[in-house]
């Protein structure tokens, strides 16, 4: 049996504490697609983890967690995170598998992505610039290296290979940058990755989930930013969405229980590309001073807006949404009124429908206005204490996105929710 959990807007909903919370009733936790451009923000022992590619099961002594074959890692970074789980205590010398098949991050993928990004200007996507675009074109155009070849003694030569293949599209680009610095790193983060529990991911899986274990599949990013149904060219290089458990891990669908869908109480995005509610106002810049809305990878100022309903039921539709979780509620504590977009103006004509292309069209939100609860929610523990207000506001999103929000998240604190 499997259970997911996968971002419903553009990332950033705070999957990592959710994860960390449900990750006791599971025997494995999954990565099944992303790399190290996520952010995974956690809190142990009262102090802040960032997690980019290690599951965030990690600090669950019982929890198995695997980096399924769907992800593109960076061995460098992977190396920099086993050494901080390992100082809050985490044993990742027992708890961390990686799958033969997921796909490696090579320093000139991070060459490419950065040349690539230059190259568009204006039209920038916004990326994190941690190779997650080059990283998958091999992936596709079947040239990549998987953390299975680093067992092969012809590795060194397929890199070789590789590397002077990116070096004719660098030198395309005129990036001229010395990278062999980011080499030297990259060769000695394989010798540890050598170290590691690497397994066959897909076998590992099913053998537990015959066994009766319970998985828990983590997403990143999230559905907005999907390489398929996302806002497209404004996305990342993965499936993010449910289809991307199946393929990043091996799993089949009748295996999937349920699709938990975590979704701020407002939104945000980082980085380029359609983001129809967004506030460039003073109320935006209190959503981001309020909730912190800074990138946890980049540091980016993330941009902030209301909740968008239209979107979110789209992606309800696409992931075959069961729970919602609504997290940060307690950061419109402080407003007096909230608003959430019911329909868009799309190029002059109202819509329900998230349009396939966002970029280019004008899109006007149209709002629905709710009473704010001014009222402190963070100290509350049990549905009744909810303000009567609140339970508005998610009784009416219930209704609108045909999926129910069962957890409210007030807090950054791991007892900071609130089952419905
Ligand atoms: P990429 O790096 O090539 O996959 O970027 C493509 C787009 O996907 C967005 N993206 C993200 N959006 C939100 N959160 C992400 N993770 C970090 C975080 C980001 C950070 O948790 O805060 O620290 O800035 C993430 N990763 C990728 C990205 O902004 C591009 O729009
Ligand atoms: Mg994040």
């Amino acid at each position: 049996m499997v259970d997911v959990i996968l971002g419903l807007q553009w990332g950033d909903e705070g999957k990592g504490k959710i994860v960390d919370f449900f990750a006791p009733n599971y025997d494995i936790v999954a990565r099944f697609q992303g790399g190290p451009n996520a952010g995974h923000t956690l809190y142990v022992d009262g102090k802040k983890v960032v997690l980019h590619q290690i599951p965030s099961g990690i600090f669950h002594q019982n929890a198995v967690n695997l980096i399924g074959g769907g992800v593109v890692l960076d061995p460098v970074i992977l190396k920099k995170e086993c050494e901080t789980v390992a100082s809050f205590g985490a044993d990742f010398k027992k708890n961390l598998f990686i799958s033969e098949r997921t796909n490696l991050i090579l320093p000139t993928h991070r060459a490419l992505d950065k040349a690539s990004e230059l190259s568009k200007g204006e039209g920038k996507i916004g990326s994190t610039l941690k190779g997650i675009g080059p990283s998958y074109m091999d992936k596709t155009g079947r040239n990549a290296l998987r953390v299975g070849d680093i067992l092969n003694k012809n590795f060194v030569s397929q890199y070789i290979k590789l590397r002077l293949k990116h070096q004719k599209l660098l030198d395309n680009y005129h990036f001229t940058e010395d990278i062999s610095a980011w080499e030297d790193e990259f060769f000695e983060a394989i010798e540890f990755l050598r170290t590691l529990n690497i397994v066959n991911g897909e076998y590992f899986i099913n053998n537990a989930i015959n066994e009766g274990k319970k998985v828990l599949a983590e997403g990143a990013q999230a559905t907005m930013l999907d390489i398929d149904f996302g806002t497209y060219p404004y996305v990342t290089s993965s499936s993010t969405t449910i289809a991307g458990v199946c393929s990043g891990l091996g799993v089949a669908p009748q295996k999937i229980r349920d699709v938990i869908g975590i979704t701020k109480s407002y939104c945000t995005r980082v980085g380029s590309g359609p983001f129809p509610t967004e506030l460039e106002n003073a109320t935006g810049e209190e959503l981001r001073q309020i909730g912190g809305e800074f990138g946890a990878t980049t540091g980016r100022p993330r941009r902030c807006g209301w909740i968008d309903l239209v979107a979110l039921k789209f992606a309800c539709m696409i992931n075959g949404v069961t729970k919602v979780v609504m997290t940060k509620a307690d950061v419109l504590d402080k407003f007096e009124t909230l608003e959430a977009c019911v329909s868009y103006d799309a190029n002059d004509k109202k819509t329900t429908e998230v349009p396939y292309q966002m970029d280019g069209m004008t899109i006007v939100p149209e709002f629905k206005a709710f009473k704010g609860w001014h009222s402190d929610t963070t100290v509350l523990k049990t549905k009744d204490e909810l303000p009567q207000t609140m339970q508005e506001y998610i009784n009416f999103i219930n209704e609108y996105i045909k999926a129910p929000v069962s957890f409210v998240s007030n807090g950054p604190g791991r007892d900071q929710i609130i089952i419905l």
